[in-house]
């Protein structure tokens, strides 16, 4: 089923949920494309997208592989307007690579662990050459990857920046095993 909102659209491939932006006059595109190298690594971006939805910012995913089809990922980043691009892929991860290779916007590579810990994965997106850089977060860190993505958002977004450092506090605050205390009103020692 196609459910549509302000600016984008959610739909369903095989069970995991894609949101992709529409752009009638006066709406903005999406400010994050988050692409993956297969249906296979959908779930993982649940991850990011729950900091996008927390922090407020327009995201879209898509599935484009470099290596089985580069012409659908060139098309794809071509046409797009986001400020930042995520991409995430297992194995000989080439995909980031490409995506920088199409643009000059910041671009976020999120190992994944298909084989080998993932390790192949890290080594194949944080082995740039120069020229071509791709910001690399650790193994399946989608979460990150969004908060990476939201920073570089936040430069010339206040309000970006004022959820960023809420959901740090509240990140902190749970690490500390505070949150529940706040929620109802105590406060913990020291
Ligand atoms: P399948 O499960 O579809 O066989 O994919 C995908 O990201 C996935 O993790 C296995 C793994 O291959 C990765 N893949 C790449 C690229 N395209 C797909 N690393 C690429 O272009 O770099």
């Amino acid at each position: 089923m196609i459910k549509s909102g302000k600016g984008f659209k959610d739909y369903a491939v095989e069970g995991f949920r894609i949101r992709e932006a529409i752009c009638p006059v006066g709406v903005e595109m999406a400010k994050v494309l988050i692409i993956v190298g297969s249906k296979n690594d959908l779930e993982l971006t649940k991850d990011s997208k729950e900091i996008f939805d927390r922090i407020g910012i327009d995201y879209e995913v898509k599935i484009a592989s470099s290596h089985r089809n580069p012409e659908r990922l060139r098309k794809i980043v071509e046409n797009s307007d986001a400020s930042v691009f995520i991409g995430g892929a297992g194995l000989a991860a080439h995909l980031p690579g490409a995506i920088a290779s199409l643009t000059e916007k910041p671009v976020i590579g999120i190992p994944i662990s298909a084989a080998l810990l993932g390790l192949d994965s890290l080594f194949s997106i944080v082995q740039m050459p120069k020229g071509v850089p791709v910001a690399c977060v650790g193994i399946n860190r989608f979460d990150n990857a969004a908060i990476l993505a939201a920073e570089i958002i936040g430069i010339e977004d206040e309000k970006v920046r004022d959820k960023i450092k809420e959901l740090r506090e509240e990140l902190r605050m749970e690490s500390e095993g505070e949150s529940s205390f706040k929620k109802v009103g105590f406060k913990t020692k020291g």
